[in-house]
């Protein structure tokens, strides 16, 4: 089969695309750290950056930086097109219906924060129930123990079951009437899962509540259609899918926007302003007061375009395959233990496990020494460790530069640090 010259630059082929490929457009991944070629493992947390959002970002600074819609030369007009181009970019991207839906935030956390201080603070009353999950990080937790503590409302937890599942069996009195809101991970940075997040919004529409998806870990991995699951609000950070920290979105149904009132005050937001009274300005810009991220913005664009010619679907059949063998991999030695689902059509690419005899944090400082980045602790997610029985887990996560070998570097480093502990 011809691939075309852009498929060579990009590493696609008719398979989909090769990942040594990919590796070569991040130049970071070309280290060596303490001797050996990084093997980078932490992508739950950040991923890498590849040239073309670095590129994006001097090139920004260097021909168009200014203030965005304000100004009327022409590097204003110009920076504005470009902040506002990736917005359009992301509305096809999560399948939104209007770029009003999508609002610009820092980042998943302060997403979630915007919809608790707006939407929550308006809407959520004593008596009525915040349903979350175990398996929320903390960013998707706080924010409802705030809330709940603060209006009397009842923050109810859906269980997980001995294999990493959400256990549905009694979703029916969970997701009640006096639900106001489900608020929940499209998928675990922990254990992995995949939660049927469209089967849970049908439910709590149906109760009369809303639903917030926390998409961290779902929008850079997999296909992600906002209207399909029918969310009311979408949460997702741009670092986490190759793009710049300090920028990320809130997608929101349009009518509920429209009924919410702004929290962040400033210049931006505004419509009107006199000494005694505010009008508010359209969306998406009453929720984006001061001056934004507009670096992170057109960075985040150039990211866009680059997972968009490898393609979303792509991306999910590269991790499903590197999971699938990270599992069998890890899986063959005895002294490890591996949370989460084991079934690749139900969980991603975050893989969490704890060895026997060596404490997790140990475990991530050898596997730096042999280059290998990962990393250890309660992954933001307190209560769900507890609940697994433990203080801290090792968790190696994979992104499109993976490979096999990759976790194969993982396996050997692993074998060694038993014997440099005299396990074996
Ligand atoms: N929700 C989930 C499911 C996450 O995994 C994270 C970050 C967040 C929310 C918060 O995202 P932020 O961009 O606002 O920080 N998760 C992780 C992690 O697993 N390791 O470091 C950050």
């Amino acid at each position: 089969m011809e691939v075309s010259e852009k498929a060579i630059r990009t590493g696609i082929s008719g398979k989909g695309f090769n990942p040594e490929r990919i590796k070569e457009d991040f130049p970071i991944l070309r280290r060596e750290i303490n001797g050996y070629r990084l093997v980078y493992l932490d992508n739950a947390a950040t991923t890498q950056k590849p040239a073309v959002v670095v590129d994006a970002i001097r090139h920004y600074y260097e021909h168009t930086n200014a203030n965005v819609h304000r100004g009327l030369h022409t590097l204003a007009e110009e920076a504005t097109a470009a902040f506002e181009s990736t917005r359009d970019r992301i509305v096809p991207f999560i399948n939104a219906a209007k770029r009003e839906e999508i609002i610009y935030t820092r980042g998943t956390t302060e997403a979630i924060n915007l919809v608790a201080y707006t939407w929550g603070k308006q809407n959520i009353r004593s008596g009525n129930r915040i349903v979350i999950t175990q398996m929320e990080h903390h960013a998707n937790l706080i924010p409802w123990i705030m809330l709940a503590k603060e209006t009397g409302a009842e923050l109810t937890y859906i269980p997980i079951d001995e294999k990493g599942y959400l256990d549905l069996r009694d979703i029916e009195n969970i997701i009640d009437s006096r639900t106001i809101l489900v608020a929940l991970t499209h998928m675990s940075n922990v254990l992995g899962t995949i939660n049927p997040v469209a089967e849970i919004a049908q439910l709590a529409h149906r109760r009369g509540a809303r639903i917030l998806v926390d998409g961290a870990q779902a929008v850079p991995h997999m296909p992600v259609d906002v209207r399909a699951i029918d969310a009311d609000f979408y949460a997702f950070s741009g670092h986490k899918m190759l793009g710049p920290t300090g920028i990320g979105i809130l997608y929101g149904k349009e009518e509920i926007l429209n009924e919410t009132n702004p929290f962040n005050f400033g210049g931006e937001m505004i419509s009107t302003v006199h000494w005694d009274r505010v009008t508010w300005n359209e969306l998406p810009w009453k929720f984006e007061a001061g001056t934004p991220n507009i670096e992170g913005a057109v960075a985040l664009g150039a990211a866009l375009d680059y997972l968009g010619k490898i393609g979303m679907e792509n991306v999910r059949a590269h991790e499903k395959e590197i999971t699938a063998y990270a599992l069998k991999r890890l899986s063959e030695l005895d002294h490890i233990k591996i949370f989460g689902p084991h079934d690749i059509d139900y969980r991603g690419g975050a893989v969490a496990f704890v060895d026997r005899d060596v404490h997790s944090h140990d475990v991530a400082t050898f596997l730096d020494t042999r280059g290998v980045a990962v990393r250890a602790g309660h992954h933001c997610a307190q209560p769900l460790a507890r609940l697994l029985g433990v203080t801290s887990t090792t968790r190696a996560s994979f992104y499109i530069y993976n490979t096999n070998d990759d976790v194969d570097r993982l396996i050997e480093a692993l074998k060694a640090m038993r014997k440099y502990f005299r396990h074996e």
